[in-house]
Order: C-alpha cells, then structure tokens, then sequence
C-alpha cells in the first residue's frame, strides 16, 4: 500500500511538473528556421519555454502543466516547420 502511494504520487507529479525535452533537429541554418521551428512547437499547445538554437541545432522546450506530448507529436511538428527531428531526448 505504502508502495502504491509512493508510485502514484511520482505519476502525478511528472502529470503535473511534465517532462523537458531536448531535441535534436537536422536542417536549420538561419534565425528563420529557428522562428519556424518554435512557431510549429507552441502551435501544439502542449509546450512552453521553447527555446531553439541554431548553433547548437537544438530545441529545448518542457510541456506545459496537465499536457502531454508524444515523440510523434514532437516529429510531426518540426517536420511541419520544414526540418527533421534526428533524437528526441527527455530529461525529466
Ligand atoms: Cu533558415
């Protein structure tokens, strides 16, 4: 029982919290790939805190509170803007 607490208390708090991604993304070259990229992740409406560098060709974003995002979602998404995801890489 005590057990079965503990576990259902971690499964809300990562409900709650969400997960931060880091995502590699393969194709960008200039800041209007970086705008297209963050447009395309916010438009899910299951992120915030969308932050993508071209230098180190990467989006790092965490989901929004109660949302949840799939790697399919994430993949569909940065095809959308024109580019690919190469590694999808949750840190929690
Ligand atoms: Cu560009």
């Amino acid at each position: 029982m005590k057990y079965l607490s503990g576990l259902v208390l971690i499964l809300f708090s990562m409900t709650v919290f969400g997960a931060n991604y880091s995502v590699d993304i393969k194709g960008m070259t200039c800041q209007m790939c970086v705008k297209a990229i963050t447009g395309e992740l916010n438009k899910t409406g299951k992120v915030e805190k969308v932050i993508v560098s071209l230098e180190e060709k990467k989006a790092t974003f965490s989901e929004l509170t109660g949302k949840e995002i799939t790697e399919q979602e994430i993949k569909a998404a940065i095809k959308k803007a024109g580019y690919s995801a190469t590694q999808i890489n949750k840190v929690q």
